[in-house]
This record gives C-alpha cells, structure tokens and sequence, in this order.
C-alpha cells in the first residue's frame, strides 16, 4: 500500500507542469482590477494568491478539493463504529486530492502517533510558563521551538536543491501535526491543573489521541466531536488570516514549524479564531446580565448594547462569506444529535433567530450570518471542556492541517518569496492627480 509520500511524489511533477501551461497560457492575462479601497480595505477580494486545497464560495462556503462538508463527512473513512470523517482523510484529501481508503488513513494514525513525542526542552518550556499565560501563547511558543529538530532548517543548512525542498517540508509538516496534542495536552493540564498528560496510543485515531491528553476519551461523543471538529476547522482557502500567515512566513522558506507558529499568532486575534472564545465569554456575560431563559426581547437589548458600545457581535458575519457558514450548520447537526436540550444551545439557537435581525437593521456589517466560531465553544461545554481560553488551541490544531498541505505544496512548486509592493497615501494622490 502506498503511503501519503509516495503518493505526492507521484502527483507533483505532473502538477509543475500543470502550473507551468497554465502560467505560459495566461501569465501576462490581466486578472481584475484593484481598487485604491482594497489597498487601504485589508486587500478584501483582492485575487493574489493560488491554494487548490479548498476555496470559499461566498454563498455557498468552503468546499475542500471540490468536496463540500455534507460529501466529505459522507466519503472519508471513519472510525470503527463512528460517523464523524477522521481529519487523517482529510488531510490525505487536501494533500493528494483523493478520498483515502481506511487502510491508508490506518497508516497516518499511526504514523503521526510514532512521531507525536515531544523534545524534553519543549516540556520545560511548558511547564515553566506561567498559568496565566494565555494557552495559545504557550501553544505559539512551544510550536516555534520545534524549529530546534527541524528536517527542512538542516537539509537546507546541508544545501538541499531547490527541486528537493518538499520532501523535508513534508517530515517536518507530519511531524508538527503528530506533535500538536502532545502540546495543546500539555498545556490544558498545566493550565487548569488536570494532572499528568498520559501516554499517546498508537492504535487509536488522532482525534481519540487529542481527547485522552485532555482527559476526555471516555465521552464517545465528544472524540466523535473532535473528528469532527478538526475535520471542518482545518483550512478555508489561503486568504484568511492565519493559512495566509503561515504561507507568506514560509515564502522566505523559514521551516515549517516557523511558518506555522505564524499562524497561530495571527488565529490568537479576537477578530480571527480567538472569536470562538469571546462567543463564549459574550454568552456567559448576556447570562449572568439578563439571566438563563431570557426573553427574545431581553437578548435582542443585550445585542443592541453589545453595539451601542462600539463592540462586535463575536461569531457573527465573515469577510468572504454572505450565508451561514456551513460550519455553522455542521455543528448544529451536530447538537440537534447529540445535545438538542443543552440550555446553552437552546440559547445560541436562540442568538441565531436574532442577530441577524439586528446586524442587519445595524446596517454596517456585509454578513449578518453566524461564522463556524458561533457554534464550537457550546459543543466543547456540553462534554465539560468548558475552560473558554483554551478554545482557540482547538481551533489551532486543526488548521495546522490546512497550513501543512499548504506548505508541503508551496515547497513543492517552487512558490516564491512573496514581496507585494506598499504605495504610500501620497503616491495615491499623485498617481489620480488630475483624473
Ligand atoms: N458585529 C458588529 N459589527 C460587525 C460585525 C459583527 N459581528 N461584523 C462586521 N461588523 C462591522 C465591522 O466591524 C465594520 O465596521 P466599521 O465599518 O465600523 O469598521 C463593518 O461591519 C463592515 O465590516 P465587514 O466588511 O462586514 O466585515 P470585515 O470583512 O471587515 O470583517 C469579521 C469580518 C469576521 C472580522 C467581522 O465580521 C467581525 O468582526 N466579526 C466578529 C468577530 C468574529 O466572529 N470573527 C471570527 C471570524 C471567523 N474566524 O474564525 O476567523
Ligand atoms: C477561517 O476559518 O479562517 C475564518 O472563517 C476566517 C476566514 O476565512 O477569513
């Protein structure tokens, strides 16, 4: 059986060649026009970067390799007894562009358990943090420090030829996945003081490997959650905040471990996936303000007062799309399943009736619908993981996903340095002068 390696070996160079028709045919082809307001608008709709492994229709939303999430939570492989797709599949699925057979994804859970150890130093570094450290910080911290045993750093120090660079980005973007619940274990257990990180299993999945090192592999549905969670977190296109971050800090070919602590700097951002702890933090406060069962009228003056006083509803509208975020609706299938009478999702089902309402009657947001943040940090309470700032390290492990297949293809294709020119205010007004 051929591993995920092999594989990719076969598709990339049928893909240089792909890339390079496609360059000779249309390179010098105009593609749009750019604005003065997307210079100064945060490059909002700009086309200036190409990622195959998903992309973001704004009314439809994210589909990965062509596949939405209804297909893929039907065609990936899933876990003895289980319904949730395992994220291996998906992973093998950005990767290759294939649906994966079970024995393959097999194969990557234990690959990536043989190589989920951590270096004695990381654990240190951890353990030495102060608990008051926000988790995604620590996260941040200890995935930079990776770098130390980085594949890609030293075949590059040893002058590895540009044609060859994938294939250590490739070591280095398995090994940082397989580490990532040793490290996101590690921290939940310093930081809330949840005792020892056990040993990983290495005939289990990843999804039940992340759920034991935080102490919930006995909640069969909440490992069916993670699988889950993981599964739809894990990339939306490349021009979000933290896929992108990791791509421009790989351009300069910084290892992978580099590129994507990056990312995780940048998913730290209440604007970006910290949102899905302030959703929880926004809902606990409307609680102890209007109390449980509140009125429809109660919530709307909380989300009213939310804007009045210059803040953003969290969870709410997306800077591509224009519809609820299947995500969104992934999750809340989810709890229609496994959770239907949870008071807190009865209250964000309720926040789902109004918000809307009001962004739009607000008149200033362009997307009034609820983004995947809205809906995670509920299900995660339900199970007992309800310690909100660690929410975003959850969010964090699963991009990685995206951003390695990312990174494992940019090495692949020779993707340059990016470098996009900057205009100063002036030149803007020197350049129209007269028009
Ligand atoms: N509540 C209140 N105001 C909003 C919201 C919201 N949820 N969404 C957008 N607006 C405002 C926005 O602040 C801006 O105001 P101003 O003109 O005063 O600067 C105006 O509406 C226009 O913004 P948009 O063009 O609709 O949104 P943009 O593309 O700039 O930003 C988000 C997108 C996602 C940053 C924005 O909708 C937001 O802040 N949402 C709340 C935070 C959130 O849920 N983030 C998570 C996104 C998903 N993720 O995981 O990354
Ligand atoms: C994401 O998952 O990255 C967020 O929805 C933000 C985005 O797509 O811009």
């Amino acid at each position: 059986q051929q591993t995920l390696k092999e594989r990719l070996a076969e598709l990339i160079p049928a893909e240089i060649e792909n890339v390079k028709a496609v360059r000779a045919e249309h390179g010098k082809k105009s593609f749009g026009p750019v604005l003065v307001d997307q210079l100064y608008g945060g490059m909002r709709g700009l086309p200036a970067l190409i990622w195959d492994g998903s992309v973001l229709d704004p009314d439809e939303g994210i589909r990965f390799r062509g596949k939405t999430i209804p297909e893929i939570q039907d065609l990936l492989p899933k876990a003895p007894g289980g319904s949730e797709p395992l994220p291996e599949g998906l992973f093998w699925l950005l990767v290759t562009g294939e649906v994966p057979t079970q024995a393959q994804v097999e194969a990557l859970s234990k690959d990536w358990a043989a190589r989920a150890a951590i270096p004695e130093f990381v654990e240190e570094l951890l353990d030495r943090c102060p608990p008051t450290l926000h988790p995604m910080s620590q996260f941040s911290l200890a995935v930079t420090a990776l770098n130390h045993d980085s594949t890609f750093a030293k075949a590059y120090q040893q002058g590895v030829s540009k044609k060859e660079y994938w294939g250590p980005a490739f070591e280095d973007c398995m090994d940082l996945i397989a580490k990532l619940p040793n490290i996101a274990g590690r921290i939940y257990r310093n930081v809330y003081g949840q005792g020892k990180v056990p040993a990983i299993d290495p005939t289990k999945d990843y999804s039940w490997n992340m759920a034991n090192l935080l102490g919930f592999a006995e909640k069969n549905d909440f490992v069916e959650l993670l699988r889950l969670y993981i599964t739809i977190h894990s990339d939306h296109e490349g021009g979000n905040v933290s896929a992108h971050a990791g791509k421009l800090v790989g351009s300069a070919l910084s290892d992978p471990f580099l590129a994507f602590a990056a990312s995780l700097n940048g998913l730290a951002g209440p604007l970006h996936g910290l949102a899905n702890q302030e959703v929880l933090l926004w809902l606990r406060k409307m609680q102890s303000k209007i109390g449980e069962n509140a009125t429809d009228e109660a919530v709307k003056e909380y989300v009213w007062s939310t804007l009045k006083n210059g803040q953003v509803v969290p969870g709410y509208g997306h800077a591509v799309l224009r519809k609820t975020d299947p995500r969104y609706s992934a999750q809340r299938e989810f709890a229609l399943k496994h959770l239907p009478n949870d008071p807190l999702f009865k209250l964000v089902a309720q926040v789902f009736n109004i918000v809307p309402g009001i962004l739009l009657e607000a008149g200033k947001a362009k997307n009034p619908w609820p983004n995947v943040d809205a809906h995670s940090g509920v299900l995660l309470t339900h199970y007992g993981l309800d310690q909100m700032n660690f929410y975003t390290v959850l969010f964090g492990v699963s991009r990685a996903f995206g951003v390695a297949a990312q990174l494992i293809w940019d090495r692949a294709l020779g993707a340059p340095l990016e470098r996009p020119k900057s205009y100063s205010t002036d030149a803007i007004k020197k350049i129209f002068a007269g028009k």
